[in-house]
């Protein structure tokens, strides 16, 4: 059967003129005469695109990376749902083995879940139509992650609940003979219901992605970290699964959960774990190195985090901050992008640009929202 190709949900401009300026802040990062390469909608060869995302419309906007790690307007804007009343997340990675990274999406609150996958080849052909993972209809929204476990060159995609849903992850390959479930089961706390957030990358040195997932709404900040290796066979509450035990990486007493990612930020070969504090604390970010929390353990590895900051330099807001680990600038270091509410906007700091646990001073803003629009999610992906 061939992978289906239905375009009646899609929407997807092309806004080569979008004149949406992004701002740089310039610290030690790239001087402001550092050009900017046309936009275009492949990108700066090596790098991958950044979907910012939080209109409760459906829509997601891609921006493909540029000269200097930059990224300056939209590239698209991908509304794969149709004109649906929720925000969608996202996640980029190559799905159906063309070496072009293609884009995961999955509706938020307020509208039947739904995931789906546009192509990066053209950021308009449709590789999956809009599916609903668990059955239901299930109308609490969700996360979305996508990383390669098997290496058969097809990121899996891997979907959790966001609140009211359960601690439940759902795996998926989109294969030549279309959509095949890998995994379905319950994992962290299998009682929760406030749902979870998702991130995969490899962690230890393995060369396999490995599974991060963190409490969602009403829980601590709780982590999760499954052995890739392991995602598809385990249970998801069995030790001998996990890399490290569960841990919390911000005050247990919290109760917001936590935003994910996973990316290597300090370039020694193992992916770190980047957080986010969840919704009603303020942007805490903090990168915990994956080659410490291996070898020292977490308590260890979450007291000396890489970097500890308030993004955007404000603890006051309260609207948390998602965090994506993303390649910019095509080289060894994974590039950070959280998600701001005060005002909209995702941040985009370079891997390089990490000097210490402070925020870094060289940073890139983009909003593609059009003007103060009363956003209170940013999603990055
Ligand atoms: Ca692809
Ligand atoms: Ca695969
Ligand atoms: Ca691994
Ligand atoms: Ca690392």
């Amino acid at each position: 059967m061939a992978v289906a190709r239905r375009n009646v949900l899609l929407r997807a401009e092309v806004l080569e003129d979008r004149a949406t300026p992004a701002s740089f802040n310039t610290g030690a990062g790239p001087g402001p005469g550092a050009a900017a390469g046309a936009a275009g909608t492949t990108g700066l060869p090596g790098a991958a695109p950044l979907v910012v995302s939080g209109l409760r419309d459906g829509t997601a906007f891609l921006y493909a990376s540029q000269v200097g790690g930059r990224y300056t307007t939209p590239a698209a804007v991908l509304r794969p749902f149709g004109a649906v009343a929720a925000d969608v997340r996202a996640a980029t990675a190559d799905v159906n083995a063309d070496g072009t990274p293609d884009t995961v999406l999955v509706t938020g609150p307020g509208t039947p879940l739904r995931v789906a996958v546009i192509s990066g080849r053209d950021n308009a052909t449709v590789l999956l139509a809009p599916f609903d993972p668990f059955g239901g209809d299930f109308a609490g929204g969700g996360f979305v992650a996508a990383a390669d476990f098997d290496r058969d060159g097809r990121a899996e995609l891997i979907v959790t609940p966001d609140d009211g849903g359960g601690a439940r992850v759902a795996i998926f390959s989109l294969l030549p003979a279309g959509i095949t479930r890998r995994a379905d089961y319950l994992t962290l706390d299998p009682d929760f219901r406030g749902g979870l957030r998702v991130a995969a990358g490899n962690v230890n040195l393995d060369g396999t992605p490995d599974l991060v997932v963190t409490a969602g709404f009403g829980g601590g900040p709780r982590v999760t970290v499954l052995d890739g290796r392991r995602v598809f066979t385990t249970t998801g509450s069995v030790a001998a699964d996990k890399l490290v035990n569960d841990f919390f990486v911000f005050d247990a007493g919290l109760r917001n959960g936590v935003y994910v990612a996973v990316g290597d930020v300090n370039g020694d070969g193992f992916g770190d774990l980047i957080f986010g504090a969840g919704p009603g604390g303020g942007p805490e970010v903090k990168v915990v190195s994956g080659q410490n929390l291996l070898i020292l353990g977490a308590p260890a590895a979450v007291a000396a985090p890489l970097s500890d900051f308030f993004a955007g330099g404000s603890a006051a807001d309260r609207s948390g901050v998602r965090v994506a680990a993303v390649d910019a600038d095509g080289d060894a270091r994974a590039d950070v992008a959280v998600g701001l509410a005060s005002p909209p906007r995702a941040r985009v700091y370079l891997g390089k640009s990490f000097v210490n646990a402070g925020e870094p001073a060289a940073s890139q803003d983009l909003n593609p929202f059009g003007g103060p629009a009363a956003i209170t999610n940013v999603f990055v992906g």
